[in-house]
């Protein structure tokens, strides 16, 4: 099994959370590469990390490559971490949905801030409303905890990394300390720690 990432992306990094933390990094070849790679544009015609490649299977966009490893998880008798047949199923995805959300809008933010032409304020201001409205109606009982994290602790995990690394200007954390305390004890964990981005991207 391969992955294609890149060490920055936030997208690739909840699907090496969830390798690492489930010891499935040792079946699978991490394969740096970049957006223009060809490797990867024969994976993923839309050229966006990560891809995944087993056998003659691809897959793409970070939620479905998420689906199928968590099926190779738990066919071996271990613990959906999707939560399959939870009561807490739906919750627990909603969670992890808004968790991406946020993460769609600070990379788009990311990108439109880099742009060679005037960034747009409407867009800018869109999406740092999304982050806002996102973090402060999360369901932190539906994202896992550092001692039994869940899909959803990666997806968020991955999100408040990502705020941290492109976008500390928005300083989250204020007026969020249950959601700071949670990230903090996440931040310890090996698999959190393993995957960070280099301090120099
Ligand atoms: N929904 C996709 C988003 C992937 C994505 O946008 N990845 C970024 C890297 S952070 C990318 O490859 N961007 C290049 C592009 O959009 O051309 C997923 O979850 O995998």
């Amino acid at each position: 099994m391969q992955l294609f990432y890149s060490q920055t992306s936030p997208f690739a990094r909840k699907v090496t959370m969830f390798l690492n933390y489930t010891g499935l990094v040792n079946d699978c070849e991490l394969v740096l590469c970049s957006f223009s790679s060809e490797e990867l544009r024969k994976h993923n015609p839309l050229g966006k990390i990560p891809a995944l490649r087993n056998g003659d299977l691809t897959l793409f966009d970070s939620e479905l490559i998420l689906e199928y490893l968590d099926d190779l998880w738990t066919v071996n008798g271990n613990l959906s971490l999707l939560r399959r047949g939870s009561r807490f199923y739906y919750a627990e995805r909603k969670a992890a949905m808004t968790a991406n959300g946020i993460l769609d809008a600070a990379v788009s933010s990311m990108f439109e801030k880099k742009r060679d032409t005037q960034p747009s304020d409407y867009w800018l201001e869109r999406w740092r409303e999304a982050i806002e409205q996102g973090l402060d109606q999360l369901q932190l009982e539906h994202c896992g905890s550092a001692e039994k994290p869940s899909m959803s602790s990666f997806c968020l995990a991955s999100a408040l990394g990502y705020l941290d690394f492109r976008h500390p200007d928005l300083n989250w954390r204020q007026s969020r300390p249950e959601l700071e305390q949670w990230f903090e004890a996440i931040s310890a964990s090996s698999w959190f720690i393993d995957t960070a981005p280099p301090a120099s991207a």
